[in-house]
């Protein structure tokens, strides 16, 4: 008998809610909350293997990293098949951190978060791809060929952090719906491409220019005509020296799940803002009011709200800068070393339109941090690399957390940041699991 390989999506055709459950992985978290109420010390350490050395400081209600399960991967055309796939229509998926370990993220490697379905790889014609540039605040519309694009302005090359402005949603409760991406919505490559700000300024932009609005190829999930995501950034943004237009990842194409042939790169703001396949700009008098520019996509309650709270659309309050944050990209989580060795511990710093100042790492859940150190970023708006050696006091369980703190002296919560509706901006403290044996 022949077996054929299925996907989650045919194998509950008949339960589709079932099938979004597995895939988006709610079911293991909603399993995961109760097992751990039913938990106590002396179990989680027969779980861990190992005792944990400082489980006095363990938060309560936090489940050990040790214990955090990865969900089964499929693999996307050109990317690797250990990225973890959140959701096959959209394609939406994340990076396991270790695979994060290099300065600059390569391009098999970068997360994927589309809203839509892409322009069909085979319908894109290099020749034939246009890029217009139109909108109240443009003195006169006008369009760009690839060709044109790439002989009438500058080169740039700039490494610019993207992360998605829902990464860490999975940790919120009450639940927020979408993407229940982990720690890996996040990278930074190196983009090529024409400074934004110089295509506008060829173009000639009217005083009252206040955004810009992007468009892209790709097609609503339900019918042809809907867009499925056009967002933009403040007209000051779009013509800062590090907004690209770009066509090259990494020195080669972009990838086509992260917007062949053309996209925006708006580094340090939610990567929404990043239009893929891109196809028009438009300059506007007026905020930009394009599909999820409205609320409560994009945007966090003006003032703090607890748990759960129904905020008003007019609470809340576009998302610009994104916040200080770090990883750690080795170890993997769970790895092992002799009571006898030292631990190198290294991964990257970002913090929006920021610098990272400082990076500390912990082992006794943030009783005591000891400080890393840092480079500088290859450019403004690219993630540093911070490294650190750790010798451990005994053998047994340890976490090692690491945090960031920004130019401005804020730092990175140990735990999960302020709750809000749609479970944006958590920047809590990465950590992984570490066993130390004889
Ligand atoms: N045209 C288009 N651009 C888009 C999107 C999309 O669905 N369509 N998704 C946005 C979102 S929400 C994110 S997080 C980034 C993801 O970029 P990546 O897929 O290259 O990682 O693209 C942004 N640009
Ligand atoms: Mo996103």
């Amino acid at each position: 008998m022949q077996r054929k390989k299925v996907g989650i999506r045919t194998l509950y055709a008949k339960d589709p809610i079932k099938a979004d459950e597995l895939l988006w992985g709610r079911i293991a978290n909603k399993d995961r909350r109760g097992f751990l109420k039913n938990m106590g010390l002396l179990s989680m350490g027969a779980a861990l293997g190992a005792p944990m050395v400082f489980a006095d400081f363990f938060p309560a209600g936090m489940i050990p990293a040790g214990l955090l399960n990865e969900d089964t991967a499929f693999a996307l055309p050109g990317k690797d098949p250990n990225l973890i796939v959140l959701n096959d229509r959209p394609v939406n998926a994340e990076t396991p951190p270790h695979l994060l370990d290099a300065e600059v993220t390569p391009a098999n490697l970068f997360f994927v978060r589309n809203n839509g379905l892409p322009p069909d790889e085979a319908s894109i014609d290099l020749g034939t791809w246009t890029l217009t540039i139109d909108g109240e605040s443009v003195r006169e519309a006008k369009t760009f060929s690839l060709a044109e694009l790439k002989t009438q302005f500058t080169h740039v090359t700039k490494q610019l952090t993207l992360e998605c402005a829902g990464n860490g949603r999975k940790e919120f409760n009450p639940p927020a719906s979408g993407n229940q991406w982990s720690v890996g919505a996040v990278g930074c490559a190196s983009w090529t491409g024409v400074r934004l700000a110089d295509v506008l300024r060829a173009v000639g932009l009217k005083s009252d220019a206040v955004y810009i609005g992007y468009y892209g190829r790709d097609r609503h999930l339900n019918g042809e005509e809907k867009v499925p995501i056009s967002r933009g950034v403040p007209i000051a943004k779009a013509l800062e020296e590090e907004s690209l237009i770009a066509w090259e990842l990494n020195g080669n194409p972009i990838p086509w799940l992260n917007g062949y042939p053309l996209r925006l790169v708006i580094g340090g703001w939610p990567a929404s803002c990043s239009g893929k396949w891109l196809t028009r700009i438009s300059v506007r008098d007026r905020i930009h009011d394009g599909a999820k520019m409205e609320s409560p996509s994009y945007r966090m309650p003006s003032k703090p709200v607890a748990p759960g709270t129904k905020v008003p659309d007019e609470d809340m309050s576009i998302i610009e800068s994104m916040p200080v944050k770090s990883l750690i990209t080795f170890p993997r989580s769970g790895a092992m070393i002799k009571a006898s060795e030292s631990l190198k511990v290294r991964g990257h710093a970002w913090a929006g339109d920021l610098m990272v100042k400082e990076v500390f790492t912990s082992i006794d859940f943030g009783q005591s941090w000891q400080s890393c150190s840092l480079t500088q970023p290859a450019n403004r708006l690219a993630w540093q690399h911070f490294t650190t050696t750790i010798n451990f006091p005994q053998t047994g369980y340890y976490e090692v957390w690491a945090r960031a703190v920004d130019s401005n002296g804020i730092s990175q919560p140990v735990i999960l940041p302020g709750w809000n509706p749609k479970g944006y901006l958590n920047n809590a403290c990465h950590r992984i699991a570490v066993k130390v044996t004889a």
